[in-house]
Order: structure tokens, then sequence, then C-alpha cells
């Protein structure tokens, strides 16, 4: 069973066909609800497998009804389009959470080059699935980090109409392990996570996703903050309190089930902690054997488990010895009881702090970027 790369629900055995004929379109209020901007669909089909009949298949080429044209496959939940041979493949569905600022957006401009090097350690090449990605790709993430070597502009509120997170960035990986795959990115304004969550349709997806990476940026904490005064130039724009993001993103979450990836952006900072004089930061920071001073490679083809773990291990102590450890039992003792399936990482998208909102001279060279996302494809198929 695949998911839809818009709400991230799976597709069950029910199928949703929609007419692209003449038909007059009219409002939408479940796919407007779950859009957070307005919709329209024009007549809808649904249709189940009858009980006991396994040899059932949805039909090929169904017709409206009402006005003889041809009509599309769509997500029976969202009602969006579904791309063609959809559920022929397996998608892995990732939802970016954090506060402002955490680094979401650069983190996604830089993925998808690094995607680009993954797949050709796989032996197959990587696609945008639909124009419409490609263009958000390029149009937003891309143009900004690399074409103008600038810093993408904070990302406006969901609620705005031409508001780009809506889109997600749909991917073919090509066969892998014998399978198509597709890797889905759902961006997300901070803001829309630092505030209460109470009539959150949009942001449903998240109890949906098979995985949320939650960014954390560790300059916001104030211990490092102070050490790191003279060595990294001041942020312009601040984002909220993690803590509080990560209990609205519980909320979200409620009785889902996705497995939480927990991620320090931004890690070249605390990598520049060696440079400080002699603290306990500094010297837990210059320890050379750490998993986190080194990068397994682009090239490398899965996910290594146990370097994996050794960084998990090693991400849950600092964050201990930020002054961050309620962070840590938040994830291992949320208040709902329900604890998901989680691993610390650490990245750094740009790999070096930025000079203002112009990147450095040497120009991006990330760090374990791909690390989350080996493991949230492996978990979906051995690869
Ligand atoms: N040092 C450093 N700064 C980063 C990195 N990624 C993002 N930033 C900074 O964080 C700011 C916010 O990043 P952005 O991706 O727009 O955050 P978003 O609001 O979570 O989407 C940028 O303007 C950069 O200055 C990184 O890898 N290293
Ligand atoms: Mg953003
Ligand atoms: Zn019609
Ligand atoms: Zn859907």
């Amino acid at each position: 069973m695949t998911k839809c790369p818009y709400c991230f629900v799976d597709l069950a055995e029910q199928h949703a066909f929609q007419c692209q004929g003449r038909c007059n379109a009219v409002e939408d209020p479940v796919g407007t609800r779950l859009w957070g901007a307005p919709r329209v669909w024009k007549p809808t089909i649904f249709v189940s497998p009858p009980p006991g009949n396994p040899a059932w298949r949805p039909p090929e080429n169904p017709v409206c009804q009402r006005c003889d044209g041809p009509m599309s496959e769509c997500c029976p939940t969202c009602h969006q389009f579904l791309p063609l041979d959809w559920r022929a493949g397996q998608a892995t569905c990732i939802a970016l959470a954090g506060a402002r600022a955490t680094g979401k957006s650069i983190y996604i401009g830089v993925l998808v080059k690094l995607l680009d090097l993954f797949a050709e350690a796989h032996r197959t090449t990587l696609g945008f699935v639909d124009g419409a990605s490609r263009e958000v790709y390029q149009r937003i993430y891309e143009e900004q980090l690399y074409v103008r070597r600038g810093i993408i502009a904070p990302t406006p509120r969901a609620n705005l109409a031409d508001s780009y997170q809506r889109q997600p960035i749909i991917l073919s990986l090509g066969i892998l392990g014998g399978r198509r795959r597709y890797l889905v990115l759902r961006d997300v304004a901070g803001e829309d996570l630092e505030n209460r969550v109470d009539d959150a349709g949009h942001l449903s997806f998240f109890a949906h996703a098979s995985v949320v990476l939650f960014l954390f940026d560790p300059t916001r904490v104030p211990e490092v903050r102070n050490q790191l005064q003279d060595l990294i130039p001041a942020q312009l724009h601040s984002g909220g309190d993690p803590a509080i993001v990560l209990n609205n993103l519980n909320q979200l979450i409620g009785p889902g089930r996705p497995r939480l990836g927990v991620v320090l952006s931004k890690f070249d900072t605390m990598q520049t902690l060696t440079q400080v004089a002699d603290t306990e930061l500094s010297r837990v920071m210059s320890n050379a054997g750490a998993a986190f001073m080194r990068d397994p490679g682009v090239s490398m083809a899965g996910y290594d488990e146990s370097d994996g773990l050794l960084l998990d291990a090693e991400v849950r102590s600092l964050l201990q010895r930020l002054n961050a450890g309620h962070i840590v039992t938040v994830i291992e003792n949320p208040h709902s009881g329900r604890k998901l399936d989680n691993r610390f990482f650490v990245v750094s998208a740009l790999g070096a702090p930025t000079e203002g909102e112009k990147l450095h001279d040497h120009g991006i060279a990330s760090f374990r970027c791909l690390d989350p996302i080996r493991w949230a494809l492996r978990a979906d198929a051995a690869i």
C-alpha cells in the first residue's frame, strides 16, 4: 500500500475518479479544509471492491456519466489528482516540522541536489514527478539558494493564497530494490507550528506522514549562544521555542504513527565550538572520534545502522549537556503516552556559518544531510 502525495493518507482499496471534461466545478468543502485554501471539484465517483471478490480491478478508463468526458484518478480523501500510475509505486512521505528559521527550506533546497548523487550511487536517476513540483523547487528553493547565492526569505503563512508550502515536492527515485520508489517532501510555515493548532485540517498530513523530521536549531540554546557570540553572525530571523513546537506537533500527530526524526540543524555552528577556549562544551565538540564530527559520505548507498545508533546516542547526550534534555524527555515520555519510533540526527545544509544573508565563499559543503532520508527510506523497504 502507498500514500497520497498530498494528504499522506494511505491509499486503501477504495478508488476515486474525477471528471476532467466539460462539467462545471463546484466548491469542495473537504478538499478545501485539507488544502487550507479554496478548492473546487467536478463530479467524482468512488468505487470499492465488492466483498469476497479478490479478482476485482478498478475501472481502467471511466467516463463521466454527466458529460461523457474523461475521468482521472484522484485521492479518495483529499480529492487531489494522483500522478499517473501512482499506486504501482511506493511513496515515502516526509513532513518537515520546526519553528521559524530552523533551516527547513534551506535543507530542502540542498537535499534535492544530494538526492541526485544518492540516485547515482543506486544506479538510478532522480526526477520530479510533476511540473508543479519542479516549478516550486526551482522557483523557491533552488533559485534563491544556488542561483542568487542568497538565503531563502522567511516562509509565508500557509493561509496566504499563493503560499508554496502546500505544493509537496514529489520526487521519483526510479527502481530501488525492484520497486518504483517515490519520495515526497512537505515544507511548513514555522508560524503554523509555533501557534496553537486548533482547526488544522491543512496540517493533518503530519499525522499520516511516513516520517516527521523535527528540526531544532542548537544556536537557540542560550548556553550555545553565549559561547558562540563572537564566532557566528547574529541570526536575522529568530524562531519560537522548540518545546512549544514539539508540543503542538504532538497534538497534530494525535493517534498517528509516523516515525520521528529529531534533527539538530545548522550543525556547522556547533562544530565551530571547537574554536572556543577551553570550556566543557568545546571539549565535548573537540572529540575528533565523535560521529557528529564526520560524515559517512554522499555516495554511501544505504543507511548505516551502527553509525546511526552511535550518532543518536551522541546527540542525546549533547542535548543533556546543553540543558535541552527536556526535548529528549518529551520524545521519550510524551504526555499522550504514545511514544513514536524515533531517532536523533545532525545536519548542516550549508556546511559553514553564513555571512549575513550571503553564503560564505566556499559555496555549499553540506554535512550528513542524507542520513535522515536514508533512515526514512530504509524502513519502507530494505535499501
Ligand atoms: N550556519 C547555518 N545557517 C543556516 C543553515 N541553514 C539555514 N541557516 C540559516 O537559517 C536561516 C533560516 O533558514 P530557513 O531554511 O529559511 O528556515 P525555515 O524558516 O525553517 O524554512 C537562514 O537565513 C540561514 O541564515 C546551515 O546549515 N548552517
Ligand atoms: Mg521555510
Ligand atoms: Zn463530467
Ligand atoms: Zn490525498
